[in-house]
């Protein structure tokens, strides 16, 4: 979609920091982190929503998420981490294109989980 950023980011017409990729997916710093090492992982083709994703896509996703999320921890020495996405404006979705959030979490640093995933 031409106006969306994360599709932007996708196919490199602005710049993200880019952390790992796949067929489908791609994932990227978050410019506004919560927590050190904050990430997104999107699908590099636009859909707004969950649900408008095709099964292979949203496999591609999850796959990539479930990847990412030791390694994201370990790289920021985090103890946890909150992995969520706000589907739909009413639930705090700024970016209408998919995106799931990986926020690393330390003992004790105070956040707590709704915080964490409405960014
Ligand atoms: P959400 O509220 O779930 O739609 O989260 C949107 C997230 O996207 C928010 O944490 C900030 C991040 N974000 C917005 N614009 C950009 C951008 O241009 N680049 C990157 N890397 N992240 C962005």
């Amino acid at each position: 979609m031409s106006d969306c950023i994360f599709c932007a980011i996708a196919s490199r017409d602005i710049h993200g920091r880019i952390v790992h990729e796949t067929e489908h997916s791609l994932a990227f710093l978050d410019v506004n982190p919560l927590a050190p090492g904050h990430t997104l992982v999107v699908p590099k083709d636009h859909y707004a929503r969950l649900d408008d994703m095709p099964d292979e896509i949203s496999a591609d996703l999850f796959g990539a998420v479930d990847e990412l999320v030791p390694r994201v921890e370990d790289a920021v020495d985090a103890d946890a981490s909150n992995v969520g996405i706000n589907n739909g404006p009413a639930a705090g979705q700024e970016v209408e294109h998919v995106h799931v959030h990986i926020v690393p979490r330390f003992e004790d640093d105070g956040g707590s989980p709704i915080h964490a995933v409405a960014g």
